[in-house]
């Protein structure tokens, strides 16, 4: 993945916290932020029908993402489901190009052509945005291949959710990325639902970290509420992956705050389930006291807070006002030229 071409705020730099840097603390509150407040306006847009099929917002999983890509590195992928928007902003793609994207325009990363479930991005190496459930398993899988073949010492990073984790190609998939080695980290977000169906109503197991053991596959349970401990696992499976031992398994436990998608009443989850979760295990407040007990001034927050909102005010305007594709577009991107 590319860097994020996000510009931190002035810090002392190097003051540590234990073992997290002052630095490091106010880049993933800042990436956090950029990720919830997106899409809170992503949520918006939607509602005043500016964005069109579907949207599933990442709202209350933000640790997840930005905790995996700080223990990426330059060249490796990103593949993941519908549920994409957080991944392409951690992985460092352009804020109005996602939006754009969203609202179907030009300027958008895909031309406008691929909407919220399909995006894409060569350039920061981010593989999509798929909409079948368990699909990105396999191409996943595939990209791990390819890194094998090259021998370029890449790592795909395959995110997928508890309700795919279910899927018969996922199992595929792990066969043969043991079997060969491939360098793959499998991110299983269980975020405790599948559309309306709780993990436990659907799953004969619900330790999802040990859906590799029959194929000799590690694999740890992280709380993905918390962006340090999301790290800390993700380099322990990025080098695990990295060196040559195979593939590796991520359990994040996390919660989405929203409904699945757009049209979801959520009837089956008590609104004291979800406050329970906001108001005791939300990733941005954790990282706020952190801030607040390293000597970050409210002043220095609200900055931050201020510059995040400018930078989606604008994505939101760019992508109101970038023009719809033209119809011979409708041609174009279908197949790739070999
Ligand atoms: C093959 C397939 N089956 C069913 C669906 C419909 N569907 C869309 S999302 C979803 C639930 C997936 O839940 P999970 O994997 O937990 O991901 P989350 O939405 O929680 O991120 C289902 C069943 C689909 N898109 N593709
Ligand atoms: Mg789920």
């Amino acid at each position: 993945m590319a860097r994020a071409a996000q510009k931190d705020s002035k810090t002392d730099s190097g003051k540590k916290l234990s073992n997290v840097s002052r630095d490091d603390l106010l880049k993933y509150y800042r990436q956090m932020v950029l990720i919830r407040r997106f899409e809170e306006r992503a949520g918006q847009l939607y509602g005043m029908g500016l964005i069109g099929g579907f949207c599933h917002l990442y709202i209350g999983q933000e640790a997840v993402a930005v905790g995996m890509e700080a223990a990426s590195k330059d060249g490796d992928q990103v593949i993941t489901g519908y549920r994409d928007h957080g991944h392409m902003l951690a992985a460092g793609m352009d804020p109005n190009a996602v939006m754009a994207e969203l609202t179907g325009r030009s300027g958008g990363s895909s031309k406008g052509k691929g909407g919220s479930m399909h995006m894409f991005d060569i350039e920061t190496g981010f593989f999509g945005g798929h909409g079948i459930v368990g699909a990105q398993v396999s191409l996943g899988t595939g990209l791990a291949f390819a890194d094998f073949y090259k021998q370029n010492g890449n790592v795909s990073f395959t995110y997928f959710g508890d309700g795919a984790a279910n899927q018969g190609q996922v199992y595929e998939s792990f066969n043969m990325a043991q079997l060969w080695k491939l360098p793959v980290v499998y991110v299983i977000e269980n975020n405790e639902y599948a559309m309306g169906t709780a993990l436990a109503r659907a799953s004969a197991t619900v330790n999802l970290s040990q859906r590799g053991s029959s194929f000799g596959i590690p694999g740890e349970t992280v709380d993905g509420m918390d962006v340090f401990a999301v790290k800390e696992a993700a380099e322990r499976a990025a080098e695990h992956a990295r060196s040559g031992k195979g593939p590796y398994i991520l359990e994040m436990k996390t919660y989405r705050y929203r409904g699945h998608s757009m049209s979801d009443p959520a009837k089956y989850r008590s609104k004291e389930e979800v406050d329970e979760v906001k108001t005791t295990r939300d990733p941005i407040d954790h990282v706020k006291t952190m801030l607040q007990q390293a000597g970050v001034s409210e002043d220095d927050i609200k900055t931050i807070d201020n510059e995040i909102k400018a930078i989606v005010l604008e994505a939101v305007e760019f992508a109101q006002t970038s023009p719809e594709p033209d119809p011979s577009e409708l041609y174009t991107d279908v197949y790739l030229e070999a």
